[in-house]
């Protein structure tokens, strides 16, 4: 008898051993009262927090690894992701009795990788944002020295002349002023001035100036046709 008592509370203490051991792994639900408090208020509420973090975090930083890159790298990266999610969670799923453990330290993991790429990406992001270099020589701050006055139309021509239309200014700074008929641009042939754009449209840009040398410009209308139709003249320079 002495000894069924002893081969009784064995077991008694196997089962203790086997519901810690339980409590720590994925499949230990439907335990209901026999559960520890951790288990049953502590994870409902903190797991779709830190779910929601982490998607966040996940958000931003793959975003900003996207934003850096090219189209081409943004297409790799993302199927990659694809693919790592997917193989992860059939992964996971393949194994309901992985410990809870060797699970949090995978997605630990993964979400340190992830952060240190979105990281390591911000800068490059960074500098697509701001629009990397802009023209130094448009826009400029300071009054300008003269003012061109400029007419788009009638029809397809500067204040009504066809090719030649000369426009007289003194530099260093000039400023442009663009009006008339809408439908029409204004920019500068010359490469020097790549980015300046005016146009008649409502909500475009109708004035601006140029950090300009002496000398003979050619101005046109950006729109297809337009310049060779007669919208393209001469903006003249004096020091
Ligand atoms: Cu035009």
């Amino acid at each position: 008898m002495t000894d069924s008592t002893t081969i009784d509370e064995r077991p008694g203490a196997d089962e203790q051993l086997a519901e810690l051991h339980e409590s720590e792994s994925l499949g230990a639900e439907g335990h209901g009262a026999h559960e520890p408090i951790k288990d049953r208020f502590l994870l409902p509420l903190l797991l779709p927090l830190l779910s929601m973090a982490a998607v966040a975090l996940l958000a931003i930083n793959v975003s900003r690894v996207l934003l850096a890159g090219d189209s081409d790298s943004a297409l790799a990266i993302g199927i990659t992701l694809l693919l790592t999610i997917l193989v992860g969670a059939s992964v996971i799923s393949a194994m309901p009795r992985a410990k809870t453990s060797s699970l949090a330290v995978t997605l630990i993991v993964g979400i340190f990788v992830v952060a240190m790429a979105g990281l390591v990406a911000l800068g490059p992001s960074l500098d697509d944002g701001e629009g990397g270099q802009a023209n130094p020589n448009i826009n400029v701050a300071g009054p300008a020295n003269s003012t061109a006055t400029v007419v788009a139309g009638p029809g397809l021509t500067f204040d009504g002349v066809a090719f030649d239309k000369n426009y007289d200014a003194t530099g260093p700074i000039v400023e442009i002023d663009y009006t008339g008929a809408s439908g029409h641009t204004l920019a500068f042939r010359d490469p020097k001035f790549d980015g300046f754009l005016l146009g008649t449209d409502a909500g475009a840009q109708k004035r601006g100036n140029v950090k300009i040398d002496p000398g003979a410009y050619a101005i046109y209308c950006t729109v297809p046709g337009h310049a060779a139709a007669g919208m393209e003249g001469t903006l003249t320079v004096a020091g």
